[in-house]
């Protein structure tokens, strides 16, 4: 009689998704082609580039199973990927940067207590933009970093500030995303007018690639253009992803102040004497505003 071996099991990091089939990196650095099984999706789930995973490989040419996915340090919504660290929001002059777009990032990344770097592309084009950047950003303790992937200039300090994280550039489409981490990380990446003629050709979803070099580990992503407004986010709670607003938590005539316009608030008061952004402050009002209309017909 056979003895029945038992099936080895590795685990791995999952560095690329295209269609159903998925590419685990083994922590001796080896490349398994894996299929996920049908509990892990019955259970709800669906493997993310950046998931740490349990495995069985595959033998010759036969691909391997995704057996389990570990729990999730942080999951992007925008791109979908896992065990993100660091958020890297890339953003230039053109196309026109939409910051309620950022704010909203910013949020979802500050909820998660991931470190958040705003790279500031394109500063060939418009050398000035990053500073009004950093001016809207100084007290929020969000590094930003004036960056031209085309002319290779201000990319030794980004690199530094991403070194020993799980990295995720994202941002509007068009904004330099492959073209920066081509530049980070000396590669020839698709940028995107390539990678969009692809995909219109085929009807695979391709999803984003975490690429290692250097010590660094980035993922490069598809572009977007939206990002939803969060559906469980109670307005009292959308105050305490604002690092700037913390120094003067408590301090308004109001406890439950929402720092929108009522009298006596620390905040506004901040604002109006400079020592945090109105710009900021403004735009977090118009993200309040959303989010109470969300939280009000949420039954709906
Ligand atoms: N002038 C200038 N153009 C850039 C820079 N970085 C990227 N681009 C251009 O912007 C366009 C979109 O770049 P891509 O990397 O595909 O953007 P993605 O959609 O965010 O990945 C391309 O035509 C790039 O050549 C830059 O630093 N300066
Ligand atoms: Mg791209
Ligand atoms: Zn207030």
């Amino acid at each position: 009689m056979m003895s029945e071996t038992q099936p080895m099991l590795l685990r791995g990091t999952l560095i690329r998704g295209i269609g159903s089939f998925y590419t685990a990196r083994d922590e001796t650095g080896t490349c398994h082609t894996l299929r996920c099984k049908k509990k892990i999706r019955h259970s709800g789930m669906t493997p993310l580039t950046g998931d740490e995973v349990l495995f069985t490989p595959g033998e010759a040419e036969e691909h391997g199973w995704i057996e389990e996915i570990l729990p999730r340090k942080t999951v992007c919504l925008r791109p979908p990927v896992a065990n993100v660290t660091c958020l890297v929001i890339v953003i230039a002059p053109v196309p026109e940067a939409d910051l309620v777009l950022t704010d909203r990032q910013i949020c979802r990344a500050v909820a998660q207590d991931m470190k958040i770097l705003i790279a500031v592309n394109k500063s060939d084009l418009d050398p000035d933009m990053a500073v009004r950047i950093t001016a809207d950003y100084r007290e929020s303790g969000i590094q930003v970093f004036a960056v031209s992937a085309l002319r290779k200039t201000g990319l030794d300090e980004l690199k530094e500030a991403m070194l020993g994280q799980l990295c995720c550039l994202t941002g509007q489409s068009g904004a330099g995303k492959s073209t920066l981490l081509n530049a980070l990380l000396g590669l020839q990446l698709e940028t995107g007018d390539i990678s969009r003629r692809i995909a219109r050709g085929k009807n695979t979803t391709r999803s984003s690639d975490l690429i290692e070099k250097d010590g660094l580990r980035v993922m490069d992503t598809a572009g977007f253009n939206l990002l939803e407004p969060e559906k469980q986010l109670e307005p009292e709670k959308l105050r305490e992803r604002y690092p700037e607003f913390r120094p003067y938590e408590g301090k308004c005539r109001y406890r439950e102040c929402l720092h929108d316009r009522e009298p006596g608030c620390a905040v506004n008061e901040a604002a109006e004497a400079g020592r945090i952004s109105v710009n900021r402050l403004n735009r977090y009002r118009r993200i309040l505003a959303e989010t109470r209309e969300i939280w009000r017909d949420r039954y709906d």
